[in-house]
């Protein structure tokens, strides 16, 4: 049967990013049938809304989906489509690149970010002129989950796992955060420990090599996340999956660039990682071999874009990755 992808570009780079990932789709796998839709800033202005609900039902049945970045409205874009997929993980791999200029060239590790939850559950609220709250939610189900699969995953890989946390100061939530997250390892025959999120943002600086896979509560996975990108050469370079039982929604951990957006020059690596991404969750293994392959080239050899030093347009990387492949 056919697989339907959904592709949706949002704002910003993101609508030049994802056309760049989706030849790759195209050109290496070639039976896939796409299936464009609109969300973000621009499709807000255009309609009133940031999410139109045809957008919304397309990522909740296409087998897989391709998004590019959010900008203002990401609030009202990325949280419910990672919803509407029923993701419950976010995998951030983070690694140094040969032929990139890393200020750590050892980083290598992988982010397994809780993807429901937190402070990100959206219960924000201004309780009066000038005061404002933010509910952060945890609970022991979705504290499991990912666990689970952060486990799982070190398990398959035979990696070590790190719990970040911040246990010593939000007791309650990030105390069920860790609790959970120790009892679940206990199953599991995979080495672990755990470290304060603060601390570990600067040992993450000092000693990527010491953390292969890194379980973090909601907001901790989406900053430290971006913190390790610093250590590779940038957010050009890191993609995601949205992980749920299901299906999945796959984008490049970067937004949508707004100083760069229009200029032809973003760096399609992170689009076109997460599309590799992509293609293994649909058991393409090999077709998502074939673009990580390609990708990697590239970055080695070149065309590189400017983020990365280089004077390449995102055209120009595209055609190498396509060439290659
Ligand atoms: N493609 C990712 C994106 O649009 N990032 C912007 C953003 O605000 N991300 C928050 C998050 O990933 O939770």
């Amino acid at each position: 049967m056919t697989e339907e992808i959904a592709v949706i570009p949002g704002d910003g780079i993101g609508r030049e990013v994802v056309p760049a990932a989706r030849e790759v789709l195209e050109t290496v796998e070639p039976g896939f049938e796409f299936v464009e839709a609109e969300a973000g800033d621009g499709v807000k202005e255009a309609t009133g809304e940031a999410l139109p609900d045809e957008t919304r039902e397309l990522a909740a049945s296409a087998d897989a989906t391709l998004f590019g970045a959010a900008g203002e409205t990401a609030a009202d874009v990325i949280l419910p489509l990672r919803r509407a997929v029923d993701s419950y993980a976010n995998v951030r791999p983070v690694r140094a690149y040969p032929g990139v200029d890393a200020p750590n060239p050892e980083t290598d590790l992988v982010f397994v970010r809780e993807n429901t939850e937190g402070v990100y559950a959206g219960h924000e609220a201004e309780v009066a002129p000038g005061v404002t709250t933010l509910t952060r939610v945890v609970t022991e189900s979705a504290s499991e989950e990912i666990a689970r699969y952060a486990f799982e995953y070190a398990a398959e890989r035979e990696l070590p796992v790190t719990i970040a946390h911040k246990a010593n100061v939000m007791a309650e939530t990030d105390g069920l955060f860790l609790e959970t997250a120790r009892r679940v390892g206990a199953d599991f025959d995979v080495p672990h420990d755990d470290a304060l999120m603060d601390a570990l943002a600067m040992h993450l600086v000092q000693r990527p090599e010491d953390y292969e896979v890194v379980l973090c509560p909601n907001l901790a996975g989406d900053v430290l996340s971006d913190l390790a990108a610093g250590l590779v050469g940038g957010l050009g370079l890191l993609p995601s999956a949205n992980v749920g039982e299901e299906r999945g929604l796959f984008e490049p951990v970067h937004g949508t660039a707004p100083d760069i957006a229009g200029e032809g020059v973003a760096n399609p690596t992170a689009a076109m990682l997460s599309a590799a991404m992509l293609l293994e969750s649909l058991d393409h293994d090999a077709a998502g071999e074939r673009v990580r392959s390609a990708v990697q080239a590239t970055l080695a050899s070149g065309p590189r874009t400017p983020d990365l030093g280089g004077d390449a347009t995102t055209a120009a990387v595209t055609d190498a990755v396509v060439g290659r492949l």
